[in-house]
């Protein structure tokens, strides 16, 4: 009896613990501080998370919590934001300072928890205060649950490629003048890979990356874009790329030779190791859908050795037999557009969600670039500033205390609920020459504006974009939410000609979608997520200009629906 009792015990032990393995608590520390690296014949002191660039990769299941202890030993403000996480009932985890948390202040510390549900492929997590997360940045790997499997042949190794943005400055003090004087910063020295210039630069020979792989095997490339301000080509030489999935959403599997990323996606693709031994160059560089707008135009890149090829890549080199791809010019739009286009979602993969069906609140958005009114020359000695906005309203932060914070304790005067559904003014978004035929268009009045949305409403938005200043893409980013991308094309929107068209059956269900140049975007989402989310573009520069509005979403029915209260340990302003 007792015999038998005690190996039951064991069982239901066992049975815990294997329940407990498929929804297992991952805990991290994350010391954010000075860490000085060689890069491109210099020095530089960055900030950076646990002395690494890019910081840990961060391995999880779906289904699994992260805690992650954010220890602030750096001189400046921090927040980290962990890109694509939905944040149900973690509201207060999703890091982005003076929306939903006031910033972790030098000596100071807070923790993040949060569980992964609903999602699996490649996020990644980031400052998101300041232009930290220039070098503040690292992966953040969902892989499915015990007893799930891809649904897409397993791959033989998983190989993060993280693409970045160096600069031989300090960061912070780079935003600090570009805000100030309404110019964009500087350009970027450098791509990188992984952290890494590649051998295009100076004194970068041995800071490439390097990936050995073996004939016949395949290797899964969770590629992420992690550069601040710009859109990317990327390539490998003589090999062809299966993307299967985008922003932590399983794809049809869509064979590509050139993948195309705006800051803020990721894309999941199957390399298959089918071409002879040898060596071959990996390799990124801008597509700028704006060629006016000036932007670095340097190449990084890296190598793939097959094992039992040349063994260094100086040799290889020597002898010209490491191939190189041939990207894309910078100016491709129709290449990015195919790219960008083609993408569908794998209707009845894991996590699949039909496209919402009833619309609760249509809106129409104008995104796009303007200029700040300027009163005197002190606060423009270099003439106008540049400004952005969305509806004409140019978004700034609070300074006192966050939006959720001041919406969760009732506060007043933070921000208003008057985000337009409607642009205020109609006009030709997308006509080159509107600036001229009406100046005053240009001038959006600065507002921290949210749009008010009731649990459980649809949205559908369509972005416009304008040609004020200059039209450009804009990479939005949605904060909480996936939204389904119904449609997207050239020129003003037209719901009479464009409407037919919209995907409904299989479109991709993403967090960050790149508005084309000159055109617009149709998507839709369910706001059953209490909460301040923002949405705002994904070049970083465009954030302080003002390229951002916040929805806020009412709490639902039941204690699960509604915002919880914030953790004691939550930073003060
Ligand atoms: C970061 O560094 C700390 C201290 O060295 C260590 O305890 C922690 O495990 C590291 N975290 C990660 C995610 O590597
Ligand atoms: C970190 O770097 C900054 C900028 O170089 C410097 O001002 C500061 O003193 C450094 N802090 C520490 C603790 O080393
Ligand atoms: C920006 O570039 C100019 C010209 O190269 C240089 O003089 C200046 O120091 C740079 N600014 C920063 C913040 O690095
Ligand atoms: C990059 O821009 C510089 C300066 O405008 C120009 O001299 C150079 O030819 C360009 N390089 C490429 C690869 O386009
Ligand atoms: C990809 O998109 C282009 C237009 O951008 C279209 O002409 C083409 O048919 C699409 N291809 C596939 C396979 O969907
Ligand atoms: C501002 O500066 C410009 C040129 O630097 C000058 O032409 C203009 O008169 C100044 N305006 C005012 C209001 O001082
Ligand atoms: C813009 O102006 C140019 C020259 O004034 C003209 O050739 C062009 O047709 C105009 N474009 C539009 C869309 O009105
Ligand atoms: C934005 O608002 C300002 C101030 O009301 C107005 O002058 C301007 O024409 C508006 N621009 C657009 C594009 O609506
Ligand atoms: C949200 O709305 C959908 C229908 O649009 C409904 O099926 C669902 O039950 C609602 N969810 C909640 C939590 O109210
Ligand atoms: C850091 O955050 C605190 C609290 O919000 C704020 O008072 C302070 O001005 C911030 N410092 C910088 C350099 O932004
Ligand atoms: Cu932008």
């Amino acid at each position: 009896m007792e015999g038998l009792k005690l190996s039951l015990a064991w069982i239901l032990l066992l049975l815990a613990a294997s329940s407990m393995a498929s929804a297992a608590i991952v805990e991290h520390t994350f010391h954010v501080k000075n860490l000085t690296v060689s890069r491109l014949c210099k020095r530089q002191v960055i900030t950076a998370v646990n002395g690494s660039l890019p910081g840990p990769t961060l391995l999880v299941r779906e289904g699994d919590t992260l805690v992650v202890h954010v220890v602030n030993q750096s001189p400046h403000n921090i927040t980290i934001h962990w890109h694509g996480i939905f944040q149900r009932m973690s509201q207060w985890s999703d890091g982005p300072s003076m929306i939903t948390q006031c910033p972790i202040q030098p000596g100071q510390k807070y923790t993040y928890r949060f569980t992964v549900t609903g999602q699996e492929g490649t996020l990644w997590w980031h400052a998101h205060a300041s232009f930290l997360r220039a070098t503040v940045y690292g992966a953040l790997v969902i892989r499915p649950r015990d007893g799930h499997s891809y649904p897409f042949p397993k791959p033989d190794k998983e190989i993060p490629i993280l693409l970045g943005e160096w600069w031989n400055a300090d960061v912070v003090e780079l935003e600090n003048i570009a805000v100030a004087t309404g110019v964009p910063p500087n350009n970027s020295d450098a791509y990188t890979i992984n952290g890494l210039p590649g051998d295009l630069y100076p004194c970068s020979k041995d800071r490439m990356f390097s990936l050995r792989v073996v004939k016949g095997k395949r290797y899964l490339l969770r590629i992420i874009n992690a550069a601040m301000n710009i859109q990317m080509f990327f390539k490998i030489a003589n090999h062809k790329l299966t993307v299967v999935t985008v922003d932590a959403v399983y794809t049809n599997p869509y064979v590509t030779d050139v993948i195309v990323i705006a800051p803020g996606q990721t894309v999941d693709a199957i390399l298959l190791a089918d071409q002879s031994v040898g060596s071959y160059y990996m390799a990124a560089r801008a597509y700028n859908s704006a060629p006016a707008v000036p932007f670095p135009n340097t190449t990084t890149r890296a190598v793939l050795h097959y094992s039992g090829g040349a063994s260094t890549s100086t040799r290889s080199r020597g002898r010209g037999r490491v191939l190189m791809p041939r990207l894309p010019s910078f100016f491709d739009t129709p290449t990015a557009h195919r790219f960008y286009s083609n993408l569908t979602s794998h209707v009845g993969a894991r996590h699949w969600v039909p496209v919402p069906r009833h619309v609760d609140e249509e809106m129409l958005v104008t995104v796009g670039l303007g200029l700040e009114a300027c009163t005197d020359n002190a606060t423009c000695p270099n003439g106008p500033k540049f400004s952005a906005s969305m509806n004409n309203h140019s978004f700034v932060l609070p300074t006192t205390l966050s939006v959720m914070q001041a919406a969760f304790y009732r506060v007043g005067r933070v921000f208003t609920a008057d985000f337009p559904d409607q642009p205020p003014v109609k006009f030709d978004y997308t006509n080159p020459n509107i600036t001229q035929l009406n100046p005053p268009l240009l001038f959006a009045p600065k507002k921290t504006s949210v749009k008010v949305l009731r649990f459980n409403a649809t949205v559908e938005m369509v972005l416009q974009n304008t040609a004020l200043v200059a039209a450009e893409s804009h990479p939005m980013h949605l904060h909480g939410f996936n939204f389904h991308v119904l449609g997207q094309g050239f020129g003003n929107y037209d719901p009479n000609r464009d409407r037919k068209n919209l995907n409904f059956f299989d479109p991709q269900f993403r967090n960050t979608l790149a508005v084309p140049v000159g055109g617009w975007a149709v998507i839709r989402f369910t706001a059953d997520n209490p909460g301040a989310w923002v949405m705002h573009c994904h070049i970083d520069v465009h954030l302080p200009f003002g390229l951002g509005m916040v929805f806020l979403v009412e709490n639902g029915p039941t204690p699960s629906t509604m915002l919880p209260p914030p953790p004691p340990d939550l930073p003060q302003c």
